[in-house]
Parts: C-alpha cells; sequence; structure tokens
C-alpha cells in the first residue's frame, strides 16, 4: 500500500490589521458663549442627554477644557467642526477642537 503523506495545513500568513488611533474631542471655553447654548450644542450634535450636556459645559466652564468624546479621526474632526460651526452661525466664538488619544 502506498504511503499517504499527510501535508500539515498551510500556515496562513497573520493578517495584522491596526485599530485606528482615536481623537477626543474638547470642548474650549469662552467668555461670551451663552451656558444654555453650549448646552443646546452639546445636546444636539454629540446627542447627549441634557443633564451630561450641562455637566460637561460647567467642566468646560470651571476648567477651561472639557473632554466631549472620542472617535475615530475623520468623525472627531466632522463633529467638532459641525459644532464650531453651530457657534458661528449664532455669533458665538464656541471652540471645539480635537487631538489624538495617547
Ligand atoms: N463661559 C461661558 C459663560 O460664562 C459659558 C461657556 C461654557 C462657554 C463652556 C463655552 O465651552 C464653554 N457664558
Amino acid at each position: 500500500m502506498q504511503d499517504t503523506v499527510i501535508s500539515p495545513p498551510r500556515l496562513q500568513p497573520e493578517v495584522l490589521t491596526e485599530r485606528p488611533k482615536l481623537h477626543k474631542v474638547l470642548l474650549n471655553n469662552d467668555d461670551f458663549t451663552p451656558r444654555e447654548f453650549v448646552t443646546r450644542v452639546l445636546a444636539l450634535e454629540f446627542r447627549m442627554p441634557e443633564a451630561r450636556a450641562r455637566q460637561v459645559m460647567m467642566t468646560a466652564h470651571q476648567r477651561g477644557v472639557c473632554m466631549v468624546a472620542v472617535f475615530t479621526k475623520d468623525i472627531a474632526e466632522e463633529k467638532a467642526t459641525a459644532a464650531t460651526d453651530l457657534g458661528r452661525k449664532n455669533g458665538f466664538p464656541l471652540l471645539f477642537t480635537t487631538e489624538p488619544e495617547e
């Protein structure tokens, strides 16, 4: 009888999928934008419950800056721009910025 050679399964090259780096959206305080307006923008643009939006607004108001949320780079920049534009369209210097997460 002929020997049957069973070859070991061929090893697949390891597929290394890097997770996309996440970016933070930051809310920056200013002296002019009304608190209520900041709260509404946070609730609208970042789908936050009113109470959470108010907390975030107050943290930025007291400390100068507050992290709002974390997204992939493109979404973080899109959201920060949209929220900043809402302020500008209403005559306020409200500013959202982004930065990479460590
Ligand atoms: N400091 C503003 C005020 O007293 C309110 C405010 C809070 C503005 C947070 C911006 O990111 C901000 N009217």
